[in-house]
């Protein structure tokens, strides 16, 4: 590593080994706000990362340069991509998104969350090697999923990316997800429309089809409707549109299209896009575009004030030194995790000098009263500091 200069930044656009391990010099606020106002793709580049970081003084500045461009963000759409593993998500992107800039000279930024990506150059090769044109375009941006860490910490980094996208004018965003669960919930709180990808014939149980994740879906598409597959994915549009009818209405108004596509022949895709649009026009005439919106916003404010609510409480000295003995004590099941958890909050965030000695008293089962407004109150004391 050390005889990669570090003055060197082709490493800032490229995909390398080295990406993950040799990080770039930070910039100002006002050069990273300037960088992405004219588009630049290194300066782009550079903020995903500061934003992806979890050290306090890179969390800091990247809240300072979301704040700077908050005024450009908000114009695109945004395309959540779902489907089982193998069903064909990186190539449909790869179709759909040469469409889109080719032909109708959209800027596309392509996202990922996938919580279970290792760190490292694979991943950015994995995803790159899969979208090998779209990678290449001028016209695209392609970042692989933040790896590490919780569900949580990256989906926010991935709903910042997503707006700093926007503010570099990528006017349609495609965020892609694992599906296996979790994740696609994550990533339908980000985004406009929710395309479900499916095979025919795969059967339901097979692709982790669950109620739940069909009900969020604003289209389904059976994709890899070629080489002699057309008419079983055809037939299986026709089932699970009668399959939809069964759910109630939806809150936008909106009839769940089911349609067929091809990645490899490119059957379907513009079909795919105008669809997209035909729900945009629908729910931005009717209020639900913008309805919708809000209410992630106020998904991500309760997010963030429990996180951090979270944050604070953990790292208090007192928490942090009766913590051990705390979980011990419920472990071997002397104390319920229900009344070991009141006394943590109650007196962890009131008082200073609580340690060991708490830690022994509950795990003697002699737990000290609870005193939440105490505690509650320290909270806010802090939070407001
Ligand atoms: N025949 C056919 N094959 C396809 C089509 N789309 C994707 N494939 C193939 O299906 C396989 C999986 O495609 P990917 O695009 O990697 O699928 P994915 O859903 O992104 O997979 P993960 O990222 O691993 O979850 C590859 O071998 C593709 O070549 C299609 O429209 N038709
Ligand atoms: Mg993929």
């Amino acid at each position: 590593m050390s005889h990669f200069p570090q003055s060197h930044v082709s490493y800032l656009t490229s995909p390398n080994a080295y990406f993950a391990a040799v990080p770039a010099p930070l910039l100002s606020t006002s050069d990273y706000a300037q960088g992405l106002a004219a588009g630049q793709r290194g300066t782009l580049a550079r903020a995903i990362t500061l934003v992806e970081s979890t050290l306090p003084a890179h969390q800091a500045l990247a809240q300072a340069v979301l704040a700077a461009v908050l005024p450009r963000t908000g114009g695109a759409v945004r395309l959540g991509i779902t489907g089982v593993p193998g069903v064909g998500k990186s190539t449909f992107i790869e179709a759909l998104g040469l469409y889109l800039v080719e032909k109708l000279d959209k800027k596309l930024a392509v996202l990922a969350v996938d919580p279970s990506s290792p760190r490292g150059g694979g991943s950015i090769l994995g995803d790159k090697t899969r979208m090998p044109r779209l990678a290449a375009h001028e016209r695209a941006f392609i970042r692989p999923s933040p790896a590490g860490g919780s569900l949580g910490g990256v989906a926010r980094a991935t709903r910042e990316a997503l707006l700093l996208c926007e503010a570099a004018g990528y006017d349609v965003i495609f965020v892609e997800t694992v599906g296996v669960g979790q994740s696609e919930v994550a990533v339908h709180g980000l985004v406009d429309f929710f395309l479900l990808l499916m095979l025919a014939g795969a059967g339901d149980e097979l692709q982790g089809v669950k109620r739940g994740i069909m009900e969020m879906a604003d289209a389904l598409l059976l994709t890899k409707a070629d080489a002699g597959n057309e008419a079983a994915a055809a037939r299986a549009a026709r089932d699970y549109a009668g399959a939809l009818h069964l759910f109630p209405p939806a809150a936008s108004g909106w009839t769940v299209p089911v349609g067929t596509c091809s990645a490899l022949t490119g059957a379907g895709l513009p079909e795919a896009w105008t669809t997209v649009e035909a729900y945009r026009a629908h729910t931005q005439a009717n209020g639900y575009w913008a309805e919708r919106r809000a209410q992630q916003q106020l998904q991500w404010l309760d997010e963030a004030v429990r996180q951090g609510l979270e944050g604070r409480f953990y790292e208090q000295p007192a928490v942090r030194a009766a913590l051990p003995g705390v979980r011990a004590a419920v472990a071997t099941g002397s104390v319920t995790p229900f009344a070991a958890a009141e006394a943590l909050l109650g007196r962890g965030a009131a008082r200073a000098g609580w340690d060991a000695a708490f830690a022994a008293a509950v795990a003697a089962g002699d737990l000290p009263e609870p005193d939440m407004s105490e505690g509650l109150a320290n909270e806010f004391d802090r939070a407001g500091q």
